[in-house]
């Protein structure tokens, strides 16, 4: 991407990974490298809550790259955060509505994060700014701009799956908040079913006209929505899982499976991972192959995620039980069948553990792409790579097709998987994960930052 075409690139997203902060979440890394590549600016929020410097932008400069950041006052943190974005929209855009808490105080203070946020970011645009605003945290962002007289080009990326117009039609206000969109000049979705969806609800609930080319007429605004499934740095997950071999941790991990085999899952503690039922799969294995007793280990690693709102604290709960249950059943002196760590690792390390896993057990109940799946594949010895078990839910899958593909809800579906991954000869694992490797090498995240881009910019 040429910085001569836009000038700078202003990212926006509700947290900001600022400089010599470990990043979490495939969206970190992503606009990271991505701000690194072509200079600009990291607009969102510090991540602290402080009421008597909320709203004040601070500034932080590493190299090409600019950080603008404020606090929030803790209810509009509330409200915004744990409220809004992440008890009315995350499990409606993960397909539950059972868990939706609707509330007017929530979207009061979701709005009014949303307006502060435009308010400081419009002081801070050039004329040729090119703005990237991502997920869900911010929908009426580009419209709030717009009204503040705003002319650039904005895009917005969607990292969560976007459900069918029935679905999003459950939401109270839907077409105040999700016709906001419309003020966009691009939306990135991960996949075709999520672009069908965005077209579909902006066509039969708002009565925008399609055209060819996935361009929509809403009222007096053009926008297009488009495809581009989110990478990863591919090389470098591969190579960081190559030199892992040679760390402490590692050959702890060997040292103490003393010749199982190891599957592993690392995800974010969220129901929409189906962590719950992924167990229960792994139970159904051990219940239907005693021989495979004590030959293998599972290894979840979990680290806690939005740990104040009530729906996280209950998988949390929920997961401690199903994982004391599973080694209370199976469990002998000498062998604990899962090992299920709350705790968050460094990437270099996650690699090693990958490298060293002969199944990835990738099974959420919906996820926009998941960036794990991913990073499991690219971590993998070329000469003796492990098998991934894929969730058919996950953005992922429609570029994985040769990963063994799963509906996470069916625990018999899932246990046939892993005891076919388990036993899979050389020669197929082989030529499915050459086969994954090529989709990775040319879909990495460089290209996929790059087509975004290039099509905002076009
Ligand atoms: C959202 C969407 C979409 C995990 N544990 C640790 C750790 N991680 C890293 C993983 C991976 C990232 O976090 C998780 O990304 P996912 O894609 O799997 O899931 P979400 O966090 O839900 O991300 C998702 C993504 O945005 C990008 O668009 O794919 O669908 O839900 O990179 O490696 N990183 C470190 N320690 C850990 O213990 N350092």
């Amino acid at each position: 991407m040429s910085p001569a075409r836009g000038g700078r690139l202003i990212v926006v997203s509700n947290r900001v990974a600022l400089p010599r902060q470990t990043a979490t979440g495939g969206l970190a890394s992503a606009m990271r490298s991505a701000l690194q590549e072509r200079g600009g600016l990291w607009f969102g929020w510090s991540g602290k809550i402080a009421n008597q410097t909320a709203g004040t932008l601070r500034y932080q400069q590493d190299g090409p790259v600019r950080y603008a950041t404020m606090d929030l006052s803790r209810s509009d943190h509330d409200h915004f955060y744990d409220g809004y974005a992440n008890r009315t929209l995350w499990p409606l855009l993960h397909y539950r509505p059972d868990l939706v808490d609707y509330n007017r105080g929530h979207l009061d203070g979701y709005l009014r994060v949303n307006r502060l946020f435009a308010e400081r970011l419009a002081e801070l645009i050039e004329p040729d700014d090119v703005i990237w605003i991502n997920d869900y945290h911010l929908i009426p962002l580009a419209a709030m701009l717009r009204q503040r007289h705003i002319r650039n080009r904005i895009g917005f990326f969607l990292h969560t799956p976007l459900p069918a117009d029935g679905l999003l039609i459950t939401l109270p206000r839907h077409r105040e908040l999700l016709g906001t969109l419309a003020s966009y000049d691009l939306i990135g979705l991960h996949t075709a079913r999520d672009q069908r969806s965005l077209e579909d609800y902006f066509v039969h609930e708002l009565g925008a006209s399609l055209r060819r080319g996935h361009r929509l007429r809403y009222g007096d605004r053009r926008f297009r929505a488009g495809v581009f499934p989110i990478g990863i740095d591919t090389q470098q997950v591969a190579q960081d899982a190559k030199q892992a071999d040679s760390l402490e941790e590692i050959a702890q991990l060997r040292a103490s499976l003393d010749g199982r085999v190891l599957i592993i899952g690392v995800d974010r503690l969220d129901y929409s991972k189906g962590l719950p039922q992924r167990f229960e799969a792994y139970a159904r294995l051990l219940e239907r192959a005693p021989e495979m007793h004590r030959k293998v280990s599972f290894l979840q690693i979990a680290p806690p995620s939005r740990g104040t709102v009530p729906e996280y604290r209950q998988i949390r709960r929920e997961l401690e039980r199903s994982a004391g249950h599973i080694n209370g059943t199976y469990a002998a002196p000498d062998w604990a069948p899962i090992r299920y760590v709350n705790n968050s690792f460094p990437h270099s390390l996650l690699s090693g553990y990958y490298r060293h896993a002969k199944v990835g057990l990738v099974t959420p109940m919906r996820d926009g792409m998941n960036l794990v799946a991913k990073e499991y594949v690219a971590s993998q010895d070329p000469d003796d790579p492990g098998v991934l078990v894929l969730s058919r839910f996950a953005g992922a899958a429609q570029e994985l097709s040769q990963a063994l593909l799963v509906n996470p809800a069916d625990t018999e579906e899932v246990a046939d998987a892993l005891e076919q991954a388990l036993s899979m000869p050389l020669a197929e694992r082989r030529r499915r994960w050459r086969s994954m490797m090529d989709v990775l090498e040319k879909q990495d995240i460089t290209a996929w930052r790059q087509s975004f881009l290039g099509a905002l910019t076009d």
